[in-house]
């Protein structure tokens, strides 16, 4: 059973006002593709993954990114029970998606980068903990029901 303290519940809710979904989900998805190119793979649907500049400016890319950063906030509204609340997007993942479970490490590599720049200053140390917490408890629930 995840706790979480009183100063990362205020910081996890403070950072997803603070930041722009429609930039961060895009961005972080196509950081993603761009650095880590095997996780293109799953994408055989979303047309040219060409280069960096094509997976930017990717329509499918920047919707499927914003779909993330949707799955994210069901995790910021179900922050004492993520797994719970994961429980049918792991196996979507797991089963029907098959995406190798480190992937979802990576992502979460990438939104950390996302936000920090969106954040700025504001991205202290203690912040930067808080929600490398929350992106870790968020790993977990969707690597639950791979088996
Ligand atoms: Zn995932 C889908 C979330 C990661 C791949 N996703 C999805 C969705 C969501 C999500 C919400 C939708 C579902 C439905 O429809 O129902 N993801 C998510 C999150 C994360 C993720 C939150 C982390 C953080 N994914 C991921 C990765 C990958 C993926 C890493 C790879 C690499 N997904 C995917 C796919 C899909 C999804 C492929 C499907 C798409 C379409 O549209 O087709």
């Amino acid at each position: 059973m995840v706790t979480w303290t009183d100063f990362e519940r205020a910081t996890i809710q403070d950072i997803f006002s603070k930041i722009d979904y429609d930039i961060v989900g895009p961005d972080a998805l196509s950081r993603c593709l761009i650095v880590y190119p095997w996780t293109q793979r799953y994408f055989g649907s979303f047309g040219n993954l060409y280069n960096a500049a094509a997976i930017a400016s990717n329509p499918k890319v920047a919707a499927h990114g914003k779909v993330v950063l949707g799955g994210l906030e069901k995790a910021l509204k179900n922050m004492d029970d993520i797994k719970q609340a994961y429980a049918d997007l792991s196996v979507l993942h797991s089963e029907k998606l098959q995406v190798d479970p480190d992937n979802f490490k990576l992502l979460a590599d990438c939104l950390t980068i996302v936000v920090a720049s969106q954040l700025g200053k504001d991205f202290t140390p203690e912040v930067h903990a808080a929600f490398a917490k929350f992106l870790a408890v968020v790993v977990a629930a969707l690597r639950k029901q791979y088996h």
